[in-house]
């Protein structure tokens, strides 16, 4: 499947986004933008934005608004995304989704769908606790990860309303192992790929 599309992947924290962004980019060769990711290998190279963010995310809140559309927007003007993108976690806030209607606007282009991912509370904090003794990350300890969940639900899950009047959000049961619900999205983005 090589096809140009303009795609965000929006979920709970655990619910799978990171995992499935990289493989739904690799089928459509697009980059997957990952914010977390970005905002993370800053920290681990001690850069002046780094420094700036690694104590709100430790604590599970999220970066202002304004720090966060200037990185994107810089990063969706890159020459690998003129024909595609995935955005995984952004935009994450009204303030944010709104930014970047404005980006793409500027751009003349549009998005294609929003890849929801539905999962169960508690097994996603589990599966959180489980990367924690993997991986160490900072902001995977039980009690962050409650709050993160808790930000998800106030300032993220409005998006799926805004979204879902335009008619692009993809449903998409999270629950299962990583290939069935690979599985699921791939089913999904064809058909709505397929509409255009
Ligand atoms: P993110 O990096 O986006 O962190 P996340 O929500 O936890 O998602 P992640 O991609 O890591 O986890 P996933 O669900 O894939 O953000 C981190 C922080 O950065 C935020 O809290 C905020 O502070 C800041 N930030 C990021 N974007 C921002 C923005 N736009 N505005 C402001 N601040 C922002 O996977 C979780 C785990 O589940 C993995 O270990 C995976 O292996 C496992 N898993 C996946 N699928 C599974 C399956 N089917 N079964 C079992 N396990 C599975």
């Amino acid at each position: 499947m090589t096809r140009s599309a303009r795609l965000l992947i929006v979920g709970p924290p655990g619910a799978g986004k990171g995992t499935q962004a990289t493989r739904i980019a690799e089928q459509l060769s697009i980059p997957a933008i990952s914010t977390g990711d970005i905002f993370r290998q800053n920290i681990k190279d001690q850069t002046d934005l780094g420094k700036r963010v690694s104590q709100l995310i430790n604590a599970g809140e999220l970066v202002p608004d304004e720090l966060t559309n200037e990185i994107v927007a810089d990063r969706l003007g890159q020459s690998d995304a003129e024909h595609g993108f995935l955005l995984d976690g952004y935009p994450r806030t009204v303030e944010q989704a709104t930014a970047l209607d404005q980006h793409l606007a500027s751009r003349e282009v549009q998005l294609d769908a929003v890849i929801l991912l539905e999962a169960d509370t508690e097994a996603v904090i589990s599966r959180l606790l489980k990367r924690a003794q993997l991986e160490g990350r900072a902001d995977d300890t039980e009690e962050v990860i409650r709050h993160r969940q808790e930000v998800y639900a106030q300032q993220t899950e409005p998006l799926i309303d805004l979204y879902g009047r335009r008619g692009i959000v993809l449903r998409i049961d999270g629950m299962g192992t990583v290939d069935e619900v690979a599985a699921r999205i791939e089913e999904a983005l064809n058909g709505k790929l397929g509409e255009r």
